[in-house]
């Protein structure tokens, strides 16, 4: 089972690559504006989820410059499930007026990032 995962993994890993969305280029001025806001954020992900994979995907057609953090390893796996609540990937960490929001599922965090940088 779990060389069967990690086959599908490398695949995603390579259709993702191969078919890379192209990265939105904005004038650098506007660029500097949406990353110092991005700074406020953090995607915990697995490198071979789907579902991450479909998040930064929708990233970098957007040209989001956020901070990817591995869910697997600690400190990050331990902050998840402690402060986010689950043990689920992607969850995007959200960093507003001094108070964090842990969003989950890969389509809310898309529709998130959409309405706030689209
Ligand atoms: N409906 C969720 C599904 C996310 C999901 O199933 N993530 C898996 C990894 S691909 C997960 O976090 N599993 C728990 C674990 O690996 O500990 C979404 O769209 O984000």
């Amino acid at each position: 089972m779990f060389i069967i995962r990690w086959i599908l993994g490398r695949i995603i890993l390579l259709l993702n690559f191969v078919f890379a969305p192209k990265k939105l280029k904005r004038p650098l001025a506007e660029q500097q504006k949406i990353d110092a806001q991005t700074q406020a954020l953090a995607l915990y992900q697995y490198n071979a989820c789907p579902f991450c994979v479909k998040v930064r995907r929708a990233m970098r057609r957007q040209g989001l410059n956020i901070q990817t953090l591995d869910a697997k390893k600690s400190p990050h796996k331990d902050e998840l499930i402690t402060l986010g609540g689950k043990q689920q990937v992607p969850c995007l960490r959200i960093e507003e007026n001094g108070q964090v929001q842990w969003l989950y599922e890969s389509k809310d965090i898309i529709s998130y990032l959409d309405q706030r940088f689209a």
